[in-house]
């Protein structure tokens, strides 16, 4: 037997988990077309989000539907264009948008990766727009008072969103200040560079391309290692008082 075919760096633990990219199974989703769904983390592991990886191939397009389910997608790579709320906007990577519950939100794309956080709407006042953005256009801030760890939050920090879209970018050697245990879910894509993750009491070197799932009150803390900064985007769940959930 060959045991190199049992190997992977993937750990589903009971409030983490690390998804790594050698395991990776293609869904198949109503509206999809020449862009295949890698779902990476959904209920039943998750609690209150999907996370969905989407490769579009030569005359891609995907759809999610107009429903009580809200969007926040992210271009990893390549170019699409996306359509919701009436709007269509061209993203390349470093892209962003957020598609409201009850809209519907379509994908065309020949060539991109993008990442899509999904979760069911929280309803508070009036509903958030659709909106858009790119990554370079909003500012790094430092975290904590920490100029080597740097905080962008993507969408709009008002009560109208129950979710926050994040990218967090740690210089070698920069780190979170410590263990954070709390509330908020994780959905969490390393973009570049290296490091190690802390996740409830065990340590994982973590790189590009993988992907980590923080139950509530997963113990969490991180480290920039490796010679590059150290970037992820990641979900949470904000917003909204937990026992009306
Ligand atoms: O927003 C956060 O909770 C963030 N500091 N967590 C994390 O990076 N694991
Ligand atoms: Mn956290």
């Amino acid at each position: 037997m060959n045991q190199f075919l049992w190997e992977t760096r993937t750990v589903i633990a009971a409030r983490h988990a690390l998804i790594a990219e050698d395991g990776h199974v293609p869904s198949a989703l109503p509206d999809f077309h020449h862009a295949v769904p890698f779902i990476i983390i959904a209920p039943p592991l998750s609690y209150s989000f999907a996370q969905i990886q989407i490769r579009f191939d030569e005359g891609g397009r995907a759809a999610f539907p107009a429903d009580h389910t809200e969007t926040a997608l992210y271009v990893q790579s390549g170019a699409c264009t996306v359509e919701t709320g009436g709007l269509v906007t061209s993203l390349d990577a470093g892209g962003f948008a957020f598609s409201p519950a009850g809209s519907a939100f379509a994908m065309k794309s020949s060539n991109a990766v993008v990442t899509c956080f999904r979760k069911k709407y929280d309803p508070l006042g009036v509903p958030a727009e659709a909106c858009f953005g790119h990554a370079r256009n909003v500012e790094g801030v430092p975290f904590l008072g920490d100029p080597k760890a740097r905080l962008k939050t993507l969408l709009p920090d008002d009560m109208r969103f129950d979710l926050a879209m994040n990218v967090f970018t740690f210089e070698p050697g920069a780190r979170l200040p410590f263990v954070e245990t709390h509330v908020m879910e994780h959905g969490l894509l390393m973009l570049a560079g290296e490091g190690v993750y802390r996740l409830e009491d065990r340590n994982y070197n973590v790189r590009a391309g993988d992907a980590i799932w923080m139950a509530p009150w997963c113990p969490q803390g991180f480290e920039a290692t490796g010679d590059e900064p150290a970037s992820y985007l990641y979900y949470k769940d904000v917003n909204r008082h937990p026992i009306l959930r």
